[in-house]
C-alpha cells in the first residue's frame, strides 16, 4: 500500500507537469542553430507547457501569443535537418509518438508571413509506438533531438517544417494527450519533382478521438497502436531515416512483460539496468532522466540525487 500511494503521488506530480519541453533549435548540416532563430517562438517557450486542444489554431504552430515569424534557413532537398529538445529535462521524457510535417508556402508568399492555413500539410517522418501484443514501447522517449531527411523529391521552395511530440502518459481521457509543437521556416533548394501528400490541415488533421491520441497506454496494455495523421510521404519511406527501433532490446521487452503501473515500483533497478547505457561515464543532473523502457543514457545521478521511478517509461534524478 505504501509503495502504491507513493507512486500515485509521483504520477500526480507528473500529470501536473512542472517540467515539459520545447523545440527551440533547428539542426542544419549537423549543427544546432540558435534557439528560436529558424523556429518560430512558441507560446510555451518559457513555461514549456503542452498544447492540448487539437481544435485550436495553436495545434498548427503554437504561436498565437508570439510573433509567429523567424528567419528562414536554407536547406537542400535530400539533406538531413532536425530539432533539438529543450526543457527540464531536455529530452522527450514522456511516453509518446512523434510526427514531422511540412507545408509549402503559396507561390509569391514569403514563408515568414505565412500562417500555414489550409490543407497544405504532409508528413515526412514519424516515430510510432511498437505494440507486440504483450508490451507497448515508445522509441521516441528520451530523445534529446530528432533528425530526419528532407525528401529529395520535394520541389524547391519555401516551407514550414512542423514537429510534434504527442505525449500519451495521461491520454486516457479526451484532451489528455499533450502536444509539443514547433514550426521552422526553410527555403528548400535542389528540389525534385514529387507531389507531396496526402495533405491535411491544422486544425483538422486530428479530432482528438483517434485511437492513437485518446488511449490508455498503461492498462490494459494496448495490443496495437495506430499512428495519428496521414502516412509518411514519400511512401517508400526514403524521405526519413528509420525510427530508432533497434534500441529496443529483447531484454528490455522481457523485463516489462509482466508490468502493470501499480506493480513496477520495485522494478526501477531492473528496468534501468537492462538499458544499453551508451554514456555510462556521465552523471545525470537533477530532474534528468536516468532510466525507463527504451532509455539508453546514463543511469547514474549526480550527487546527491538518486534515480527515482516515475513509471515504466521514465525514471528521474531527484
Ligand atoms: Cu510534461
Amino acid at each position: 500500500m505504501k509503495s502504491l500511494s507513493v507512486l500515485a503521488a509521483v504520477l500526480t506530480l507528473a500529470a501536473k507537469g512542472s517540467a515539459h519541453y520545447t523545440w527551440p533549435q533547428l539542426i542544419v548540416g549537423g549543427s544546432n542553430t540558435t534557439a528560436w532563430q529558424y523556429v518560430r517562438e512558441t507560446n510555451n517557450w518559457q513555461d514549456l507547457n503542452p498544447m492540448v486542444d487539437v481544435t485550436s489554431t495553436d495545434v498548427r504552430c503554437y504561436t498565437s501569443l508570439e510573433s509567429g515569424t523567424s528567419s528562414t534557413a536554407t536547406v537542400a532537398a535530400g539533406s538531413t535537418v532536425g530539432f533539438t529538445v529543450d526543457g527540464n529535462p531536455s529530452n522527450l521524457y514522456h511516453p509518446g509518438v512523434l510526427n514531422v510535417y511540412m507545408a509549402k508556402a503559396p507561390s509569391g508568399t514569403d514563408v515568414a508571413s505565412w500562417d500555414g492555413s489550409g490543407s497544405v500539410w504532409f508528413k515526412i517522418y514519424e516515430i510510432s509506438a511498437i505494440a507486440n501484443g504483450v508490451t507497448i514501447t515508445f522509441p521516441a522517449t528520451g530523445l534529446s533531438e530528432i533528425q530526419f531527411t528532407i525528401p529529395s523529391a520535394l520541389p524547391s521552395g519555401q516551407y514550414l517544417i512542423r514537429t510534434e511530440h504527442i505525449a500519451l502518459h495521461v491520454a486516457s481521457s479526451y484532451g489528455g494527450a499533450q502536444f509539443y509543437i514547433a514550426c521552422a521556416q526553410v527555403q528548400v533548394t535542389n528540389g525534385g519533382t514529387g507531389t507531396p501528400g496526402p495533405l491535411v490541415a491544422f486544425p483538422g488533421a486530428y479530432t482528438g478521438y483517434e485511437p492513437g491520441i485518446l488511449i490508455d497506454i498503461y492498462y490494459p496494455i494496448p495490443t496495437n497502436y495506430t499512428q495519428p495523421g496521414p502516412p509518411v510521404w514519400p511512401a517508400s519511406g526514403s524521405g526519413g531515416a528509420a525510427p530508432p527501433t533497434s534500441t529496443i532490446t529483447t531484454s528490455q521487452v522481457t523485463s516489462t512483460t509482466t508490468s502493470k503501473v501499480t506493480s513496477t515500483t520495485t522494478k526501477a533497478t531492473s528496468t534501468t539496468s537492462s538499458s544499453t547505457g551508451s554514456s555510462t561515464g556521465t552523471t545525470v543532473p537533477e530532474y534528468g532522466q536516468c532510466g525507463g523502457q527504451g532509455y539508453t543514457g546514463s543511469t547514474a545521478c549526480a550527487s546527491p540525487f538518486t534515480c527515482k521511478l516515475t513509471n515504466q517509461y521514465y525514471s528521474q534524478c531527484l
